[in-house]
């Protein structure tokens, strides 16, 4: 069983409404252990003109592959309208990032884990930092993002603690 730790984001129609029907999706296959507010957060590297994001953070126990874990989540993607073809940082129904799965760490074109931009993006650390309150470094790098991307509260967390 690994511990893994899931980015939702989605800027595209119903977008409440998308990140509760992906965690709904997810728990077909993935436990569900804690889940942050959701965050809505300005675009960061986006198209001109992009509309605002919801994001949240999911830590889940997976007992599959890292792999196969990724497999469901481009099928939950899929099912929520994505196509398989986009643009990059293109509007998303929804998309759902790996950050970390256990303690593994994986390098290669399609899959890296740990997430390699995730300590840049306050629209990920800002949800993780409420899963994660004493085990993740959030020094003078976590200040100066505050200072330059926008977050704020939209919603609690919709699921409650399972495991
Ligand atoms: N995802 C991206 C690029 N930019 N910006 C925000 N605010 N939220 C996201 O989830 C997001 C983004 C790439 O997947
Ligand atoms: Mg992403
Ligand atoms: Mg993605």
């Amino acid at each position: 069983m690994s511990l893994t730790y899931l980015s939702l984001g989605s800027n595209l129609g119903d977008r409440l409404g998308n990140l509760k029907s992906a965690v709904a999706k997810l728990r077909e296959k993935v436990s569900i252990v804690s889940m942050s507010s959701v965050w809505e957060t300005a675009p960061i590297g986006c198209p001109e003109g992009s509309a605002p994001f919801l994001n949240a953070v999911v830590s889940c126990e997976c007992s599959s592959s890292v792999r196969e874990l990724l497999a469901f989540t481009q099928s939950v993607e899929a099912e929520l309208g994505r196509p398989n073809e986009h643009e990059k940082n293109s509007p998303r129904t929804c998309d759902i990032d790996i950050l970390t799965f256990g303690d593994e760490a994986v390098n290669e074109p399609d899959l890296a884990v740990p997430h390699p931009r995730m300590k840049e993006r306050l629209f990920v650390l800002a949800p993780l930092r409420e899963l994660q309150k004493d085990a993740f470094p959030f020094g003078k790098e976590y200040a100066s993002l505050i200072d330059t991307q926008e977050v704020r509260l939209f919603a609690p967390p919709f699921v409650l603690q399972q495991a």
